[in-house]
This record gives structure tokens, sequence and C-alpha cells, in this order.
């Protein structure tokens, strides 16, 4: 008995190793990464995304800036890689972003003259947009970010004061999320932001989803960014903004996870690409975040059913790599957070 126990151990020990985070939490929700067009040029990165995730994100390349950076000009190539590299592995995809003040079509908004184009105008530009997007990856994409971003972080006005809100004032929001449910009735559509765990910010979320949704728009869930560091948030602001969102919406997605090591926390492009210098404390302080974090989005997983990392590897992080964000390191080796989340 103890000789078979003893030959059987090996293939234990390479079963366990051959789970992935999305095999650990196989009964929670999905986790996804975000990708670049290089990380699906990589063979050792494709291998990692096979092994460890069920969900991906395109980083930037099916943003409306670079798929469609002029009125009759569309750039495929970049998002097809992916979405090829999706379809051969059958993992499924979110989509973003169809609308974002950031990396966006910016012809959409201009005249001949260089002026603003009347709403109508811009409207037509926006459901072309979005529905030619839409109907290109609708065999892949099972859910999209619809609108990103259009709240404020501080201030009166709870909008954020972009050339979308100029122009149309809060109903760019509605007509996206009505385009988008035209396009694909079965897509999850999400309204998608960051710092949502600060109070204000998540009451204004809060307060205009549920006002869309009681006038007929189509938002069925809320994505949680979570461009979070090593002291923040806490379990108690995290559940908070949990526990307000829950019953508001269908879904809840973590869409952009990652966690610095600087004090500094949201998707604002404003940010030190320091970090600290990562000593045992540092890495300790990381691996229980993500535990933590973890274990916050665990008890809510009626509601959250994926969470993705944005980026795949500190090498490859918008934060870049000595904000030790990720799970992997540029060697895509797995750091102490990762080992802490398998077990
Ligand atoms: O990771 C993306 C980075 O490569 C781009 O330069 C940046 C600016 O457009 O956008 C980053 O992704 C953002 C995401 O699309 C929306 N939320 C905030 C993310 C970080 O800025």
């Amino acid at each position: 008995m103890k000789k078979i126990l003893l030959l059987l151990l090996p293939l234990v020990a390479l079963h366990v190793s051959a789970q992935g985070l999305k095999d650990v939490f196989k009964k929670d929700f999905l986790v996804g990464v975000s990708l670049n067009p290089r990380n699906v040029r990589n063979a050792n990165e494709k291998d990692l995304v096979r092994k460890e995730f069920n969900s991906v994100t395109c980083e930037n390349a099916m943003k409306p800036g670079e798929l469609h950076p002029s009125p009759n000009e569309w750039k495929w190539e970049e998002a097809d890689r992916i979405a090829n590299f999706c379809r051969e592995n059958g993992i499924k995809m979110r989509g973003h972003c169809l609308v974002w003040h950031n990396q966006f079509a910016e012809w959409m908004y201009y005249d001949d003259k260089g002026g603003f184009v009347d709403k109508e105008t811009f409207y037509a530009r926006l459901k072309d947009h979005i529905q030619t997007v839409m109907n290109r990856y609708k065999d892949i994409t099972y859910c999209w970010d619809v609108v990103n971003e259009a709240m404020s972080d501080s201030g009166e006005n709870p909008y954020r004061e972009s050339k979308l809100y100029q122009l149309c004032g809060d109903e760019f929001i509605a007509k996206a999320f009505q385009f988008a449910r035209e396009a694909d009735p079965k897509a999850i559509l999400f309204y998608n932001d960051y710092n949502e765990t600060n109070p204000r910010k998540s009451k204004n979320i809060y307060e205009m989803v549920l006002r869309m949704r009681s006038e007929g728009v189509p938002i069925d869930g809320i994505g949680m960014q979570g461009h979070y560091n090593i002291y923040g948030p806490d379990a108690k602001e995290l559940e908070d903004a949990l526990t307000l969102y829950a019953p508001l919406v269908e879904h809840i997605h973590i869409t952009e996870l990652d966690v610095r090591i600087n004090k500094e926390m949201g998707g604002q492009l404003k940010f030190s690409k320091e970090g600290a210098s990562v000593n045992d404390t540092i890495q300790a302080l990381h691996a229980q975040q993500y535990e933590r974090l973890f274990k916050s989005f665990r008890k809510f997983h009626d509601k959250i059913d994926c969470v993705t990392f944005w980026n795949l590897h500190d090498g490859c992080s918008w934060l870049g790599e000595k904000n030790y964000p990720l799970l992997f390191d540029a060697a895509l080796q797995p750091k102490p957070a990762y080992y802490r989340l398998i077990k």
C-alpha cells in the first residue's frame, strides 16, 4: 500500500502544479488577463495564458482610437491577432472598450472646420463604430465595457467633464448602451470605472446606474477596475462597494486588477513608475493584499463572475516593472502572491 502511495505521489504533485488560477477559482468566477499583441507572439507567454486564465481582454487593441483612427480607416490586425488566439484556444473575451474619453476616435467629435458636430451626427458615427466592432467579435466576446470612466474623481459634477460630456451631457451613456444592446442582445454590457471603492465616486456611480436602469438603459453590470495598492482598499472599503453594487446590477466584474507597491491608486495616467524597493516586508504585504482581495471577491461569488488581471506579468505592466503589481515577474515566474492565491 505504502509503495503504491509513493508511486502515486509524483502524479498527485504533477496534477496540483498543473492547476492554474482558473482551476482554483473554477467554482467562484472566471480568471482573466489583459493582453497586448506581443504576448500572443511569444510561445512561453501563450502557454502561461492557457494554463492560468479563461478570459482575455485586449489591453489596447479594441479601443476606438486603435481600431478606427479616421472615418474610413479600420485597423483590425492587432485585435484580430488576440481574438484569433482566443478562438484557437477556446478562451472567452471581455470586449474593452466602446466609449472612453481616452484613446477615443477623436475625429467623431468634429466637423470639417474643426468645430463640434451636432449630437445626431456624433450618435450616427458612434452607432456605426459600436455595431461594426461588436459584430466582428460577436462569436468570441461574451461581454463589453460599453462606457468607461464617465464619472469624475472630485468636484461638484458627478460626471467627468470630457468632450463626450461637453457634446452630449450624460446622454452619450444611454445611447452607447442602446447601440450595444441592438448589436448583440446576448452580450453582457458593463459600465466600467476605477476608484470605485471611494465613497463619493461609488455613490455617484450607483446613482447614475440606478437612474439609467430605471429609464430602461440596458446596463447589466458594473466593472470595478481594481487598480489597487498594498495598503488599500481594506476589506471593509471593498466590501462596502460590493454591497452597494450587488443589488443594483446582475453582474459585477473585477476588470483591471493590479496591486502596486506605492501609495498611488486608480487608473489615471499620472503615476510614478518608481514603486519602492521590494524587500521581504513589501513582498509579504503584496501577497497579503491579494489574499485579502480574493477573500472578499469570493464572498461575493454569486455576483462576481470574472476577475481580470491588468497585464500578464510585471515586465509588460502599464505601471512598470518596479511597481511589482502582478502575480508573475518579468521572467514569467510566479511571485509569493501567486502561491498565496493558489493555496
Ligand atoms: O494599459 C493601458 C495602457 O497601455 C495605455 O497606455 C493606457 C492609456 O490609454 O490605457 C491603459 O489601460 C487603461 C484601461 O484601458 C482603462 N482603465 C485604466 C487603464 C490604465 O490606464
